[in-house]
Formats: C-alpha cells, sequence, structure tokens
C-alpha cells in the first residue's frame, strides 16, 4: 500500500503579494519540502487558468470575492490569479519541485472552475488524477498546501468519496476564510471521513 503526498497550489499567486494572496502561504513550503522524502510518490498541483476565465470577476463586469451563479452551482468570482505562463502560475521558488514524479494542472477549462485535483468543479469532468493514483497503487493520502478552504478542501473530500484514505495536515496548509469558509470547509471534511491532523 503506497502513501503519496499531495502538495496543492504552492504558486506564486497564492503567497504574499501575489494576485490571490492567502496570508502566510510561503510559510509553509520548508516544511512541505522536509516531509516530502518521508512518502512513496510526491504529487503537486497547478492552478493553470487561460487569461479571461470564467472565475475571473473581470471576465463578469463583477467585483472579486462576490459570488455568481453557474451551470454548476454558485461560484466565487476571483482576482485574476495563475494565469497560464504567468509568474504567478509558477510554483513558489523554494519548493522542491525537483522531488515530484507527477504534475497536474487543472482549471484550463475555460469555461468550468476546479478546484479540486480529482474533478472540475462540475463534479463530474475528471482530471485523470485518479487513475494516476490507483494505477500506482496508491490508497492513502497526506495533503498540503493552499488553500486550505478551497483546492485542498475539495481535493480532501473528493479523494475521501473516492475510497482514499485521507489526511489534510492542516499546519502545513494555509486558508483565504472568506466569509466562514474555513469551518464550513474543516466541517464538511470531517463529515467525509478526512483526517484533519496538524
Ligand atoms: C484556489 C481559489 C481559486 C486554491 C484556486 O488553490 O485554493 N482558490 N483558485
Ligand atoms: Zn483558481
Amino acid at each position: 500500500m503506497s502513501h503519496a503526498l499531495l502538495v496543492i497550489d504552492v504558486q506564486n499567486d497564492f503567497c504574499p503579494e501575489g494576485a490571490l494572496a492567502v496570508a502566510g502561504g510561503d510559510e509553509i513550503v520548508a516544511g512541505i519540502n522536509a516531509i516530502m522524502p518521508d512518502f512513496d510518490a510526491v504529487i503537486l498541483t497547478q492552478d493553470w487558468h487561460p487569461a479571461g476565465h470564467s472565475s475571473f470577476a473581470t471576465s463578469h463586469g463583477a467585483d472579486p470575492m462576490t459570488v455568481t451563479q453557474m451551470s454548476y452551482g454558485p461560484q466565487v468570482l476571483w482576482p485574476d490569479h495563475c494565469i497560464i505562463g504567468s509568474n504567478g502560475a509558477k510554483f513558489h521558488s523554494d519548493l522542491n519541485v525537483d522531488a515530484a514524479d507527477m504534475i497536474i494542472r487543472k482549471g484550463y477549462n475555460p469555461a468550468i472552475d476546479s478546484y479540486s485535483a480529482f474533478f472540475e468543479n462540475d463534479h463530474q469532468t475528471p482530471t485523470g488524477l485518479e487513475g494516476y493514483l490507483r494505477t500506482r497503487g496508491i490508497e492513502t493520502l497526506t495533503l498540503v498546501g493552499l488553500a486550505t478552504d478551497f483546492c485542498v478542501n475539495y481535493s480532501a473530500v473528493d479523494a475521501a468519496k473516492l475510497g482514499f484514505n485521507v489526511t489534510v495536515k492542516t499546519d502545513l496548509c494555509r486558508a483565504i476564510d472568506f466569509d466562514g469558509s474555513l469551518k464550513a470547509a474543516v466541517d464538511g471534511m470531517k463529515t467525509a471521513g478526512v483526517i484533519i491532523a496538524a
């Protein structure tokens, strides 16, 4: 039984001075690097949006951090972030990217956001990560990264629903905490059977 470390979206735009800065986002990088050797596989995710993406407030003439209704449900509208090829989309320069077996990109479909590393926000369109993990015999996942209440949360809940054993190591995560989203995320992860560890 193999155990993978899934490192979610440790990218410049989610770190201080980034377009969608998460408080303390850069503080977790050294700790993530330090635990990479403890796992059978290291997988990084990268939020990867085309310019004009439908999750951007600017694409709707709306204010950032407001919510709109999409065909697949409510969608928070974000500042433009993680645009394909931009500096903001690059991994934090201290992250040990060389240690990764696999880098999975998500959010490249212009019409659908993808918080989860497994499915786009329609909860149906797969990214392919499930097949990768299963064909490598990985049954257990530890998640770290950014942001606890969005991409880590969605990825953890989907992984648990797919039958993986899932732990979120919260000391190596940081949250956006928009409108109570952190508490809701932790409650939702626990309900889905995710282990919340420090
Ligand atoms: C994320 C909002 C928009 C995340 C990505 O990585 O948590 N949040 N895109
Ligand atoms: Zn995004």
